[in-house]
């Protein structure tokens, strides 16, 4: 994990108010009561974890507009949720899966709310034991643990919400409006940006539900040609080369996290469902359900309030898809 102490996560908290604009050694070192050296010797420690740090004579440090390393301190600074504080979340370099330690860290009594969220992860998974490309520095791969409450299966009403959450943040970030495929990807221009696993943590003996693990993974600027040939014709990013956009990651993790929170209190009120079908680019039209071993052509006709698909086979009888080990695709997947 990338453990900051006390006094190195606030020289990166000032750097990150006033990222683009330079603050001297000595005033940084007034502020934190430290001598300029110590200043110094924390800011090669930040620029060797590969922050941009420019020095400029007679000015001091800035941290470069373009630096976009996660960080606690990062994420915290574009938090509006005073709910969210620093020890729940949690940044690595480098994790095989963040679902993976998420699940780990539940079993092991981790709380409700606790973020996990990696700069690369090198087995990221997707469902039915698909893999989920997540390279590094370009894009968002975390997971949230979530302790719901009551026995019911909300795994599948939690991916409809999270769906929801991630286009409000894009929405208010970014001011893309992106599309839902039931159940679990985000399209912006046709491709795929973003997909949603989630996972659960039963009890044995009681059968319910002890925690679930909400992992995403967003492609923010990955370019087209770093994707592995057969996701280059699926994938896209949301930022594009030289694209005037400035977001950082850190904006858009902590937009993401504060939208997951918000739509997770409404998790019951299924309140969310109205979006989720007005963003949802498969209603009304042909798919093709694959589910386990079989496969047919149907029409996407509705999301009930449980966010299953109302499906209308071709002999006109009427399915509720509903289980995670259910996948469709469109005509032009
Ligand atoms: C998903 O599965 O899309 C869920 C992905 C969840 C990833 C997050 S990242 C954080 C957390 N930790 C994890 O280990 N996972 C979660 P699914 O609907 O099954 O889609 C998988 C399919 O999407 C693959 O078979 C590819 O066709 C395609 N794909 C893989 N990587 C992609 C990417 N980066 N962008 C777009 N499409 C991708």
């Amino acid at each position: 994990m990338i453990y900051l102490p006390t006094t190195k996560a606030k020289v990166l908290r000032i750097l990150e108010k006033n990222r683009g604009q330079s603050i001297s050694g000595s005033k940084l070192a007034k502020t934190l009561n430290i001598s300029r050296a110590a200043i110094w010797k924390i800011i090669e420690e930040l620029r060797n974890e590969g922050f941009e740090i420019n020095a400029m004579t007679n000015k001091g440090y800035c941290l470069a507009e373009s630096s976009d390393i996660l960080s606690v301190e990062g994420i915290l600074l574009h938090s509006q949720n005073p709910q969210i504080k620093r020890e729940q979340i949690h940044v690595y370099k480098t994790l095989e899966s963040t679902n993976q330690l998420a699940k780990k860290m539940a079993v092991a009594g981790g709380s409700h709310g606790t973020v996990i969220l990696a700069e690369e992860q090198t087995q990221g998974r997707g469902r039915l034991g698909r893999s989920f490309f997540s390279p590094k520095g370009t894009g968002l791969y975390m997971s949230i643990i979530l302790r719901p409450e009551g026995t019911a299966d909300q795994a599948v009403l939690t991916t409809t919400a999270a769906s929801v959450a991630v286009c409000r943040a894009l929405s208010t970030t970014l001011g893309i409006e992106a599309q839902i495929k039931w159940v679990n990807d985000i399209f912006v221009n046709n491709r795929k940006v973003s997909g949603i696993l989630t996972e659960a943590i039963s009890n044995f003996e009681t059968g319910s539900i002890e925690s679930l693990i909400l992992g995403i993974g967003i492609n923010v600027s990955t370019e087209k040609y770093n994707f592995p040939e057969e996701l280059q014709g699926i994938a896209g990013s949301l930022l594009k080369k030289n694209s005037s956009n400035t977001i950082s990651r850190n904006q858009l993790a902590a937009s993401i996290i504060h939208e997951i929170f918000t739509v997770y209190e409404t998790i019951n009120s299924g309140d969310f469902i109205p979006e989720y079908k007005s963003r949802c680019f498969v209603l009304g039209k042909e798919v093709r359900v694959h589910r386990g071993i079989e496969e047919y052509n149907a029409k996407a006709i509705d999301i009930d309030s449980q966010g299953a698909l109302i499906i209308e086979r071709q002999d006109g009888s009427k399915e509720t898809l509903n289980s995670g080990e259910i996948s469709i695709r469109t005509k032009t997947d």
